[in-house]
């Protein structure tokens, strides 16, 4: 499938999608969210087990959304373009794989909430993070007063809304933002062995973690004792439990489907 403003490459169970409007750095206007859907769910058609998200160019991963293309919107207009994006959001958090976000430049207001929405983040250490809405006259709207609250404590969530600062790397990661800093001409290879190893990983498994993992944050820990032991009983008989464990006791190296 072809897209204008974004591009997906699948190989070997990773899919890479890459947002495609360097000229704009990348934000998006409603067009690139639906294009962004759309690659989505072709990667998990194409059976996917870890999506990259990155952003085209050498300079931002995602600067935001499109300033000059919703600066008129009317409520009902700004109404619709926050459930597009936060439609974007329910997928990578229920994508059946792993979601990495390879930050490898800016990444604002919806850039960064798209990166919090990843299970995990890699930056390059020329990766500027930051909630900087408060400074267009709005606030994060897909999903960013959520999100930063699974990563960071409450009052630093709140710092970072209310003064929209603008983190580098190095900062993000000290306050808990992305896990990993690499250096920028080895993010993709960084990134690229992460996913290989992923997707080589038992995806039953990995998918029911990540449920499990969620839920926490979705009801709290009674919600998310419950989709554990659902998610952890249900595994039991699955090829690859049954390989893993006869592995294990057989003394060998496991061959996951
Ligand atoms: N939207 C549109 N165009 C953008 C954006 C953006 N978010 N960011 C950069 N651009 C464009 C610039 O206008 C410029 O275009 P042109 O060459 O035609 O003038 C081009 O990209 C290059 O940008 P700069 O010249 O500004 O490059 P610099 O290197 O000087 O600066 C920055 C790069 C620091 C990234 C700077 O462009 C910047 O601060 N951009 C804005 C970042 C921002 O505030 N993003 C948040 C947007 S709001 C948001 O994401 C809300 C999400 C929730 C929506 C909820 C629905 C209602």
């Amino acid at each position: 499938m072809s897209w204008n403003t974004v591009t997906l490459d699948v190989a070997d169970g990773v899919a890479r999608l890459t947002v495609d409007r360097p000229d704009a750095l990348n934000a998006m206007n409603t067009e690139t969210l639906d294009e962004i859907g759309d690659a989505i769910a072709e990667a998990e058609s194409e059976d996917a087990r870890v999506l990259v998200l990155t952003g085209a160019g050498d300079k931002a991963f995602i600067a935001g959304a499109d300033i000059e293309y919703m600066k008129e919107f009317s409520t009902p207009e700004a109404l619709a373009y926050a459930e597009r994006g936060q439609d974007i959001v329910r997928d990578l958090l229920s994508f059946p794989g792993v979601t990495i976000a390879a930050i490898n430049g800016y990444a604002f207001g919806g850039g960064c909430e798209f990166a919090l929405a990843c299970d995990l983040r890699v930056a390059s250490e020329r990766a500027v993070i930051g909630q900087t809405e408060i400074d267009l006259g709005i606030i994060p709207g897909w999903g960013g007063t959520q999100l930063l609250q699974r990563l960071v404590p409450d009052e630093t969530a709140r710092r970072l809304i209310f003064f929209g600062e603008r983190l580098d790397a190095s900062d993000a990661h000290e306050r808990g933002l992305i896990g990993e800093v690499v250096a920028h001409d080895e993010l993709y290879d960084h990134v690229d062995e992460m996913a290989a190893e992923l997707a080589a990983k038992p995806r039953h498994a990995l998918y029911a973690a990540k449920e499990a993992l969620n839920a926490f944050h979705e009801g709290g820990v009674e919600t998310g004792l419950n989709v554990e032991r659902r998610a952890w009983s249900g595994l039991f008989g699955t090829p690859d439990q049954r390989e893993g464990m006869s592995a294990f006791v057989e003394k060998r190296d496991p061959d996951f489907e």
